[in-house]
């Protein structure tokens, strides 16, 4: 009885160490997508404006906001008042940057 226990306690710490992992998979390692639309672009600032919608993995609702741009990223194809899908890289600062983002229909 006292092994059936034991193996019991062993499962049930195996899931908590489960559930943890997956709180800590939930957390954002790696670049964090959204969708929204396209408000503004200043290229010369690297900056854009969008109205994006709710951010899961950030827990950010929706909300107009602008974003600055990582420099590999090419503004000239954007057109304004279009939807967009993005990904976003967090800075050494905590900020977020917009590392990719395309123009969807
Ligand atoms: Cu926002």
């Amino acid at each position: 009885m006292k092994s059936i226990a034991r193996g019991w306690m062993a499962l049930l710490f195996g899931l908590g160490l489960s559930g943890l992992g997956a709180a800590w998979a939930a957390q954002p390692a790696g670049d964090v997508g959204g969708e929204g639309r396209l408000n503004k672009v200043d290229a010369a600032k690297r900056l854009v404006n969008i109205d994006h919608g709710p951010i899961e993995a950030l827990k950010w609702p929706a909300m107009t906001m602008d974003f600055q741009v990582l420099p590999n990223v090419d503004l000239k194809s954007l057109k304004t008042g279009k939807s967009v899908k993005f990904t976003l890289k967090q800075q050494p600062d905590k900020s977020y940057r917009i590392n990719g983002i395309t123009q969807t229909p």
